[in-house]
């Protein structure tokens, strides 16, 4: 005779005799009783069952989501269409497979909130409707217990299942794993106990917090000559950026005196390039080789209200190019604000470390470019949040003039938690 063992939770409180009796047959023995902690401070005090079973008897058909099951046997005499055999199939599958990787569990989560009906999108009846509100109930209690079990794989924070949404989201977006963990113990500490249970005051909560985390430049009027030099890798969009800019500024809503300076005057094409944006935008520009061309020049342009001066772009690694850059700007006599083009779908370690290479011109800002082409935007946000530096603008396509923003946290944290939208 073979002997098996098996387990399940109840509430404390909750009869587990009768579900022994009734799950398991007249013969299966109690083997152990134990109280266990609910998995999170705001979830019951529960009572786990061991029971030992008979396994040559016919076995019945399993119950896998025990506590639930207790409740819903009512609503399954009235209820019993094909998406309720289809949760009950997907509970079964989440209980026979406890340690499948973390990717399966948060699908199997996202089919439970499929399941989940609308009690007012139809012509149903009050009894229906209140029927569907219950089941929906238990749906969240499902998918709360699966949320309990993933615990170690989010280093054991113990998070209300409530947060399980915001979190999936942005555990997505490749943010930091130190900054999320940050974020929701922020969340959770700050948080009025009261609101804990309610997901959309989290949502808000959580994206609020998000937005004060990043910097941004405020686009205030220009009030002394302003001078931007655009630096950064090959290829990001420094150029093109920089005719967005200058139409912006040349065009916009205010119109400033704007001018054109370009280092880049020796790659085929780059020269042509710019020309032809400073020719269709009939504004001044100037190709400069030397440091001391780059110091009459701008000084030529004293009168203009903005310069923009864009660069040659340059690999991280190459140290004497950024030297190159740096004597330009150091034997300048006018202020430069030097601006960092990144693209946004960098990999976060490229990001940073191109970022420390460029910081030896002083960065004062940062320019992130190809929105566009990016999925997922939590590597920007932990780049911003660990260097402190505020961003003043998003390109957001090939468009010139149109595609560029003036940096907001809101547009970003958007685009953290629910991608790219436009
Ligand atoms: N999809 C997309 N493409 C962009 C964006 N910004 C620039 N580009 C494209 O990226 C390519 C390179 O743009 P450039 O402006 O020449 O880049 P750069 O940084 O000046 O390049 P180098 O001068 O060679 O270092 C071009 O094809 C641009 O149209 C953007 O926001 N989205
Ligand atoms: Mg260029």
């Amino acid at each position: 005779m073979a002997i098996r063992q098996d387990s399940f939770r109840v509430e404390k409180g909750q009869d587990y005799l009768a579900y022994v009796r009734d799950y398991y047959g007249d013969e299966a023995e109690i083997v152990a009783v134990t109280q266990v902690e609910g998995r999170t401070p705001t979830s019951p005090a529960m009572v786990e069952v061991v029971v030992a079973i008979n396994d040559t008897k016919e076995k019945k058909q399993p119950i896998v989501n025990k506590r639930a099951a207790l409740h819903y046997e009512n609503s399954l005499k009235e209820f019993k269409s094909d998406n309720f055999d289809r949760k009950i199939a997907i509970e079964n599958k989440q209980n026979q497979n406890e340690n499948k990787p973390l990717n399966q569990d948060l699908n199997s989560k996202k089919e439970l909130s499929r399941l989940k009906f609308n009690p007012n999108s139809s012509n149903k009846s009050k009894d229906d409707k209140q029927l569907l509100n219950e089941l929906n109930s238990k749906v969240d209690y499902l998918m709360s217990m699966r949320w309990g079990e993933l615990a170690p794989a989010r280093n054991n924070l113990e998070i209300p299942p409530e947060f399980a949404l915001i979190y999936d989201k942005a555990k997505k977006s490749d943010m930091l794993q130190t900054h999320l963990d940050e974020i929701m113990r922020a969340t959770l500490k700050n948080m009025p106990k009261a609101l804990l249970s309610n997901k959309e005051a989290i949502t808000r909560y959580f994206t609020t917090l998000l937005k004060s985390m990043i910097p941004c430049r405020v686009d205030a009027p220009i009030r002394k000559q302003k001078i931007i030099m655009l630096v950064g890798p090959t290829g990001v969009g420094k150029t093109t950026t920089l005719a967005k800019l200058a139409y912006r500024y040349a065009y916009g809503s205010k119109r400033y005196k704007t001018a054109i300076v370009s280092l880049d005057n020796f790659r085929l094409g780059a020269k042509e390039q710019l020309a032809e944006y400073a020719r269709t935008m009939r504004l001044p520009i100037a190709f400069v080789s030397t440091e001391e061309d780059l110091h009459k020049n701008l000084e030529t342009l004293s009168g203009y209200d903005v310069v923009l001066i864009d660069s040659t772009g340059n690999s991280q690694y190459d140290k004497t190019k950024i030297e190159k850059l740096e004597s330009y700007l150091k034997a300048s006599e006018s202020e430069i604000e030097v601006a960092l083009v990144l693209n946004a779908g960098m990999k976060y370690d490229d990001m940073e470390e191109t970022f420390n290479a460029f910081n030896a011109l002083n960065i004062d800002t940062l320019i992130l470019t190809k929105f566009d082409e990016t999925r997922a935007f939590g590597n920007i946000f932990s780049l911003i949040f660990n260097i402190k530096k505020p961003v003043s603008f998003f390109s957001i396509g090939q468009n010139v003039p149109d595609d560029i923003l003036v940096a907001n946290s809101e547009y970003l944290i958007k685009c953290v938690l629910d991608g790219f939208k436009g």
